[in-house]
């Protein structure tokens, strides 16, 4: 498997917590790469264009409030295999099935307030990428 890219954003309840240097010490602990990053407080319009994918879910309204409630760190992480090797290392999206020594296990407060978003895909993880990020904001 080639070097890929994915995209990865620190949560509200993570960056409220003080947590994003012990998330970063587990991405880099499992190989990869922040080649981004930036802290920003996302819009509720950005919020609900990137979770758009959930408008009809329950639980959309929750999300986006949740994720506009305090300033999130999204970042760019590569490595070899990037895209599974970070939904390794988050855990499952509940923490109750998280493994041990994942983000999540260690971290999550909930199945909401889960401490990290990771691309699940390549084709999502391009359009994650460049709508948070110019070319040149990506240093590899
Ligand atoms: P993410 O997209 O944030 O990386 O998380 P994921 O792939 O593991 O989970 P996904 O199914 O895509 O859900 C996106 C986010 O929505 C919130 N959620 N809340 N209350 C609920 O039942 C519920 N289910 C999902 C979580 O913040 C989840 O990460
Ligand atoms: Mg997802």
């Amino acid at each position: 498997m080639a070097i890929q890219r994915t995209f990865s954003i620190i949560k509200p309840d993570a960056t409220k917590r003080n947590l994003t240097g012990a998330i970063n010490a587990k991405i880099e602990a499992a190989g990869l790469r922040i080649i981004a990053q930036k802290r920003i407080h996302m819009t509720q319009k950005q919020a609900e264009t990137f979770y758009g994918v959930h408008k009809d879910r329950p639980f959309f309204g929750e999300l986006v409030e949740f994720m506009i409630s305090e300033p999130v760190v999204v970042q760019v992480l590569e490595g070899e295999n990037a895209i599974k090797a970070y939904r390794d290392v988050m855990g499952a999206t509940n923490p109750a099935d998280a493994d041990e020594g994942t983000i999540r296990k260690e971290f999550a407060q909930s199945v909401g307030e889960n401490s990290v978003h990771g691309s699940d895909a390549p084709e999502t993880a391009a359009e994650e990428i460049a709508y948070f990020f110019s070319g040149l904001e990506l240093v590899g």
